[in-house]
Parts: C-alpha cells; structure tokens; sequence
C-alpha cells in the first residue's frame, strides 16, 4: 500500500433501494473505531466528514420503477469528483452508505487511474453481482446496477458520461449467491470473472483472489475493493437489508483482507450496506471495521513470505 495517508469520506447514500438506514453507516464505522484503529496501525487518517449529494439534476428514468434517479446521479457526480480529489493524496475509503454510491466512487478511481496511465482493477465482494441495467432491474433499485454502469453498458442515459470505463475482464465478483436471470444471461457474454460460493468451497478463497491478484500485479495495477456486507455470512454480519444465506465466513473474510494487504495492491476501498439500523449491538460495524484493519495489516504475527498472489 503506497504511502500512509487513508482519506475517510462519509458516503450517507440511501438511495439506491426502498429501505433506508444505510446512512447512518459512516457514523457507525467512526464508532466502531476506524480513525483509532488505523491510526495504531500507522496510517495518517483525515476524516472528510459526511459529504451531501450536489443539486438535483432534472433527469427523466428510463421506466417508472426506477426509484430515485435524482439523488442517485447527484451523489455519482459528487463521489466521483470527491473520490478524484482524494486519491492523489492517500488511499480512499468511501464509508457508505449503500452500494449505489460506487457508482461515483468506482468512476473516480478509475480516471484518476486513467490520469497516471495505470491500468484499473475492480474486486467486488458481494452476495449479488449488480450488473443490472436500469431495463433489467426488476426492483428498480440502482444498488442493484453500479458494475453495469461502470463497465459501460448501454442504458444510463442521464447519468454521467465516463472518460473512461472498467474493463470487464479487470473486474472479479467474489461472494456470488444471489444473481436475477437477467444479470445471468448478461455475465454469461462478459468477461467478467465471477466465483460464486460454491466455487470458494470447492476451492477456498485463496484460489481465486490468488489468480486475479497475480494478473494485477502483472499488469501493475491499481486495485479498487467493493466491500459489501452481505458479502459476509448473515449470522456474523446481520446489519443488511438484503441478507443472503451462505456467506463468506468470519476467516474466509479476514484471509480475503489479509491477502489484499500482502498483496500491496490495493489502492481504494468502498464499505457500504451496513444498515447499522439494524445491527445486534454494534457486531456489524465492527467486524466491517475489524476487516478494514485486516487490509491495512493487522495480523497476529508478521507473514515471512510476502505476495500471496504469487503463491495460490
Ligand atoms: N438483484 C437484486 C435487485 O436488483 C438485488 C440487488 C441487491 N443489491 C445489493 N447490493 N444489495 O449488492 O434488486
Ligand atoms: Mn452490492
Ligand atoms: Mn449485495
Ligand atoms: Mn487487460
């Protein structure tokens, strides 16, 4: 992880689904800890404070089950410039907020990759693959469509044009359980990797992240990770609106995090879907925040061989 400086940007965004809670989630990452916590492991932390999204643009949805297009584009063009800004000076983490916001967090990260002619890498660790478009969205709910929209494909008319998008095949999907028809068919014609649970225990984790970290060291890389909660097994991580059996498990999670800080890789992260409204007692936050520490080194004994990636 290059240098020292981690930016804290509160991303209270709410919209991207009918149920509201998620933004209270920053506020609860900062009870959990997470200044203090990466302060002792030797970060330089700046909390930016919450942000707000920008004026409501005058945007027309596609159908009218979209809900909250609005909102949803202010805080893209919000999070992307905030996120833009905040990379050249340390390692971002958008405290969100639901998973629309990377939309604008994902989009910032990969211009400012663009800007240092380095190549760009998207780890999405979530139950569900987002890559609906807003046609195919059943539900209407744009936490269920960033990948879509980072990757470019056709159907966001009103939402920001990139410079630049992901390229599919630099995007890994880690976690899947939970995948519509739609969203099926269209991974089925992209080069999108994706590993569904059953793939992580037939293999392990350490299979697959060893793989795509290996392609993007090769590539020297920049690496975003997309941390949702439900990603986790709902038992140890119930502060989410859609909890979805059969998740990663306490370890699986940790040796994720412990990877990617090996790995040295890692440039950006997003947590987002902590519904803290909730949570038992703080357990979500604090394992979100526990697993943040696991990315930026925490660990009970110093590993003797660095490059995991090199090593699965
Ligand atoms: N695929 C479903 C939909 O579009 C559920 C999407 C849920 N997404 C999140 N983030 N919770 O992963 O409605
Ligand atoms: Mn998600
Ligand atoms: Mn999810
Ligand atoms: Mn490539």
């Amino acid at each position: 992880m290059s240098g020292t400086t981690t930016i804290l940007i509160g991303a209270p965004v709410d919209c991207g689904k009918r149920g509201k809670g998620c933004l209270m989630g920053p506020d609860a990452y900062r009870v959990a800890g997470i200044k203090e916590i990466l302060t002792e492991l030797g970060r330089d932390i700046r909390d930016l404070g919450n942000l707000a999204p920008g004026p409501l643009p005058e945007v027309t949805p596609d159908n009218d089950r979209i809900h909250a297009m609005a909102e949803t584009v202010a805080w893209t063009r919000t999070l992307m410039q905030a996120g833009r800004d905040a990379a050249k000076l340390g390692f971002p983490i958008f405290m969100g907020g639901d998973h629309a916001l990377a939309m604008g967090s994902v989009a910032g990260m990969i211009q400012h990759a663009a800007d240092l002619g380095r190549p760009f890498y998207l780890l999405w660790l979530d139950a569900h693959s987002d890559f609906h478009t807003p046609q195919s969205s059943g539900s209407g709910n744009l936490h269920g469509t960033p990948v879509a929209y980072l990757t470019g494909r056709d159907g966001f008319a009103g939402f920001p044009t990139l410079d630049h998008y992901l390229e599919p095949s630099h995007t890994c999907m880690i976690g899947l359980r939970s995948v519509d028809p739609a969203e099926r068919v269209a991974l089925k014609k992209s080069p999108v990797r994706r590993y569904d649970m059953r793939a992580i225990d037939e293999t392990g984790i350490a299979r697959p992240l060893g793989d795509f970290l290996a392609e993007v060291e090769a590539a020297n890389g920049m690496l975003h990770v997309s941390l949702d909660v439900d990603f986790l097994d709902p038992s140890i991580a119930p502060a989410v609106g859609t909890t979805v059996p059969g998740g990663a498990t306490f370890r699986e999670a940790h040796l994720v995090m412990e990877m990617l800080h090996d790995s040295g890789l890692v440039t950006s992260l997003d947590l987002v879907e902590l519904n803290p409204f909730m949570d038992e007692r703080g357990k979500t936050a604090q394992l979100m925040v526990d697993l943040t520490a696991s990315l930026f080194g925490r660990s009970v004994f110093d590993r003797p061989t660095l490059n995991h990636a090199r090593r699965f």
